[in-house]
C-alpha cells in the first residue's frame, strides 16, 4: 500500500491527513504546509487563524520612578504597533527643548495570511494618552513597526540634566517579524532580530527595554508626573489559535469544525 495518505505517519512524512490532495495543510508528499498544523494523523489539518497573547511580563524600563503609576494594555487579540509622541509643552524644567511629554500607545489586531505570515491592518485603537499637563504639546510624529513587524521593545534616553527628574527623553520602536513554522504542535513561532524606527525626541538613545525570547509587547506601565517619566514594556508570548478545532477564537467569526472553505466559514475561520 502506498504510504502517502493512509492516514498513518509513515517515515519521511510530516503529517498523513488521509489523502493526497495539497491545500489542505499537507500537501501531496506528506509535508505540512505553510500556516497550518496537523495534529491528529488521519484527520484533517488545522489552519492558524490568529494568536493570542499570554500573561504579560515586564520586558525592562526606560527611565526613572516618580509621579503616579500608569498600566494601559492592548485588548484582547491586540498587541502594540506604535506609539504616537507629544513634546513637552511649556516646561521649563528641562535644559533641552525636546523630549517625550506624552505618548499614545497604539495597538492593532494580530492577523495571519493563508501562507501563514503575519500582519497587521490599520491600528485598531488608541489607548489612554500616557503623561502630565505639560505633555499635551505638538505631536512630534508617530512611530508604528511596519505592517509585517511586531513591536518588542523601546529604546530611549533618560533626562540626566542636573535639574531634570530622569524622565524618558527620547523613545524609539523595536520591532521584529514573527513566522508561524510549518511543523506540528511544538514547532510554533519565531521571531526574527529586532530592527529600529527612527527616534522621537532629544539625543542619542541608550536604553533598551525589550522583550525576550519570542514575546511581543502588549502594553505599557511605568510613571507619569508632568512628563512621562517611565515607560515599562510589558511582554507576552503568542499562542495559536487554530481555525477547525471547533472553537471560536478571538481572531475567528466562526468554526465550523474544519479550515474548509464554501461551507458558511472559511479556511481562516471567518464567516462567508
Ligand atoms: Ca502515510
Ligand atoms: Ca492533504
Ligand atoms: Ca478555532
Ligand atoms: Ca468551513
Amino acid at each position: 500500500m502506498d504510504p502517502l495518505g493512509n492516514g498513518i505517519i509513515d517515515p519521511g512524512e510530516e503529517c498523513d491527513d488521509g489523502n493526497v490532495e495539497a491545500g489542505d495543510g499537507c500537501d501531496t508528499q506528506g509535508m505540512i504546509e505553510a500556516g497550518w498544523d496537523c495534529p491528529q494523523p488521519n484527520s484533517p489539518c488545522l489552519h492558524v487563524s490568529g494568536f493570542t497573547a499570554g500573561a504579560a511580563t515586564s520586558g525592562g524600563a526606560v527611565g526613572s520612578t516618580g509621579g503616579s503609576s500608569y498600566s494601559v494594555a492592548c485588548g484582547a487579540g491586540q498587541v502594540l504597533v506604535g506609539v504616537r509622541v507629544y513634546d513637552a509643552s511649556g516646561c521649563s524644567c528641562a535644559t533641552v527643548s525636546t523630549q517625550v511629554g506624552s505618548l499614545v500607545p497604539i495597538c492593532a489586531e494580530v492577523s495571519v495570511d493563508l501562507a501563514g505570515n503575519f500582519t497587521w491592518a490599520a491600528p485598531t485603537s488608541d489607548l489612554a494618552e500616557i503623561g502630565g499637563a505639560l505633555g499635551q504639546g505638538a505631536q512630534l510624529g508617530e512611530l508604528t513597526c511596519s505592517n509585517d513587524r511586531y513591536l518588542i521593545g523601546v529604546r530611549g534616553r533618560v533626562n540626566n540634566d542636573p535639574m531634570a527628574y530622569g524622565e524618558v527623553e527620547s523613545i524609539r520602536l523595536r520591532c521584529a517579524r514573527f513566522t508561524f513554522a510549518t511543523h506540528p504542535m511544538g514547532g510554533s513561532i519565531a521571531r526574527s532580530a529586532a530592527n529600529s524606527t527612527g527616534d522621537l525626541g532629544a539625543d542619542t538613545p541608550d536604553v533598551n527595554a525589550i522583550c525576550g525570547g519570542d514575546a511581543l509587547a502588549v502594553g505599557l506601565d511605568g510613571y507619569e508626573g508632568a512628563l512621562v517619566d517611565q515607560v515599562d514594556v510589558q511582554c507576552a508570548q503568542l499562542t495559536p489559535t487554530y481555525c477547525g478545532d471547533g472553537n471560536v477564537g478571538v481572531h475567528e467569526s466562526c468554526d465550523d469544525g474544519n479550515a474548509v472553505a464554501g461551507d458558511g466559514c472559511d479556511t481562516l475561520c471567518q464567516s462567508e
